[in-house]
């Protein structure tokens, strides 16, 4: 369990904690939810605790793991370009969904401050150790930035975005690294639309999103030869030890990672490779698991560009531009709010 202050302030930091944040109170009724289902299930969210946040840095890292460099490449090429187009000559508010270590936001940030005085910058985020570190390392480079930080869902902060918009500007969220993929379509496309009636017209909305490729590049992607993905999938049932009183074997989990081309997603699943039986004493209850059984712990879904137009129209957003890295793997797309 992670113990963060409820409220941190200071002259050009406030961290507010939300509904979800470190997401202690609602594990313990998901993994009962999940773990009694047939097929069984944990909410991908739960990866994200202290160590869970910091294997996915790892995976950042990864060389199969294409997905962040295509991005950090495409920004250290075209980020002015981006933030202009967003901008369209109004000065920006820099929002954050899923901020994490905020690496990438920097060449974001650098091409803001090249074009206005100060920025306020909101970054939200499931993990408070996460955006605690990652503000102050922030506010450490940045002297003429703000922070008005969110910890916890995504749909907890969307309210409070509009707290930061003072008139006259434009607010540009990032939604990066292909986040939107964790959702399902139908998710994908309710969340956008809850997104987008939290801005105001004119908003610009930048979403990061991987597209389709060939399997043996994706389950790779998700199945890297250190096994840090495997060690970042298998943390939640460590989690699960920490947090809930279990008493999950890892050694009897293995981590699975399949591309389905029809639904256009990579699963992954911890699979049990005996018949056991893992009790959670914090829930009072016991689970069995049969020989080669699974759990379901995460979809990321890829997308077309047609799909990815299809996907802003339907959300009350229009695509103005699309930027691909050199290899043509990943896309960063500049929704407007219509
Ligand atoms: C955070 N999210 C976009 C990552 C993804 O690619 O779906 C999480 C991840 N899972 C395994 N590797 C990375």
């Amino acid at each position: 369990m992670q113990h963060a202050p409820r409220e941190v302030s200071s002259d050009r930091l406030t961290v507010r904690r939300l509904a979800g944040a470190g997401a202690d109170a609602s594990f313990a009724e998901d993994a009962r939810r999940g773990l009694t289902s047939d097929p069984k299930s944990i909410p991908p969210k739960y990866f994200y605790d202290a160590l869970g946040s910091q294997l996915f840095e790892a995976i950042c890292l990864l060389p199969e793991y294409y997905l962040t460099r295509a991005e950090g490449e495409i920004f250290e090429r075209s980020a002015a370009e981006i933030v202009e187009e967003a901008a369209s000559g109004s000065r920006l508010v820099l929002v954050e969904l899923g901020s994490g270590s905020a690496s990438k936001t920097r060449r974001v940030i650098d091409a803001v401050l090249a074009r206005q005085a100060g920025l306020t910058y909101v970054p939200v985020d499931i993990s408070p150790s996460a955006l605690e570190a990652s503000a102050h390392a922030l506010l450490g480079v940045y002297e003429r930035l703000t922070v008005a930080a969110y910890a916890g869902d995504y749909d907890s902060a969307l309210p409070h975005l509009s707290e930061n918009f003072a008139a006259g500007t434009r607010a540009l969220v990032l939604f990066l690294g292909s986040n939107i993929g964790n959702f399902d379509r139908g998710g994908a496309r309710d969340f956008m639309r809850r997104l987008r009636d939290a801005l105001r017209e004119g908003d610009a909305l930048l979403l990061g999103a991987d597209l389709k490729k060939d399997a043996a590049v994706l389950e790779a992607a998700y199945d890297d030869a250190l096994g840090i993905t495997a060690a970042f999938n298998l943390n939640v049932l460590a989690r699960a030890n920490r947090e809930l009183g279990a008493d999950f074997d890892l050694r009897s989990f293995r981590h699975v990672a399949v591309y389905d081309d029809v639904e256009g997603r990579v699963e992954m699943h911890l699979e049990s490779t005996r018949e056991q039986t893992v009790n959670l004493s914090a829930l009072g209850t016991s689970i069995g698991f049969r020989a080669g059984e699974r759990i379901h712990t995460e979809n990321s879904y890829k997308y077309s560009p047609a799909e990815l137009s299809a996907l802003a129209g339907a959300a009350g957003f229009a695509l103005k531009r699309t930027w691909l890295d050199e290899a043509g793997r990943f896309s960063s797309n500049l929704l407007v709010a219509v």
